[in-house]
């Protein structure tokens, strides 16, 4: 549309703007009681969380939000997902967890990148995970690939829930806004397999856990 909008008379063009901003001035008007309402939201503790980016379920603790909702949690239910509580995260409730750096190759470009965030071990922690050396994590993704993995692998290979790439927030449409990730070139049973193969484990596009 703005690619037309250049083939457009130049009248035609003014009378859009002026539009515009008519649109505009009626926006401002109506938006008057709007004002005060949303300086409170930026008050509140509760109004001002992000959206939910990361959810945790299965065997945690009593978790800060209810059950699946199956009207309108509409992506975890499209994947199967069930869960009477569980806890979920915001960017804001990550970034404040202590962050880890990795600088793994990545298989997309053969080049080092700098990946930071909480390790998942920690976020399982902040999320009342109960775990044993039996408990498997399946982390599952946006477009609905999961990955099996024990929590004992997690840990050894020190995984992480990266919230940024090169020091940028990770954009949702690549491979974030979260991946859970760790650095395959710092374990040498990893680094000997081609680099198409030591990503298997690290879905991007990480939305859930399930702690099992
Ligand atoms: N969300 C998501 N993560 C994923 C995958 C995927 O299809 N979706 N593929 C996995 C596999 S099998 C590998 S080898 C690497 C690279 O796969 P990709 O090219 O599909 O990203 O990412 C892993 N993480
Ligand atoms: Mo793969």
């Amino acid at each position: 549309m703005l690619c037309m909008a250049g083939t457009l008379p130049a009248g035609i063009r003014r009378g859009g703007i002026s539009l515009k901003r008519r649109h505009l001035l009626a926006g401002f008007a109506l938006c008057g009681a709007a004002v005060p309402v949303l300086a409170q939201a930026s008050r509140d503790p509760v109004n001002s969380r992000g959206p939910a980016l990361l959810t945790v379920s299965g065997h945690i603790a009593a978790g800060n939000r209810g059950p699946l909702d199956p009207a309108l949690d509409q992506l975890m239910k499209k994947q199967g997902v069930e869960f009477t509580r569980a806890y979920s995260f915001d960017f804001a409730a990550l970034s404040a967890l202590p962050a880890t750096a990795i600088a793994p190759t990545l298989e997309y470009d053969n080049r080092q990148h700098r990946l930071t965030g909480p390790l998942l071990s920690r976020v399982l922690r902040a999320a009342g995970a109960q775990t044993n050396e039996t408990t498997r994590l399946l982390l599952r993704a946006i477009d609905g690939y999961t990955a099996l993995v024990p929590l004992a692998e997690v840990d050894r290979f020190r995984f992480i829930v990266a919230t940024h790439l090169d020091g940028q927030p990770i954009p949702l449409g690549g491979l974030g806004p979260l991946w859970a990730v760790y650095e395959p070139d710092a374990f040498p049973e990893m680094a000997s397999k081609p680099a198409s193969e030591r990503f298997a484990l690290c879905p991007w596009g990480l939305y859930h856990v399930e702690v099992q």
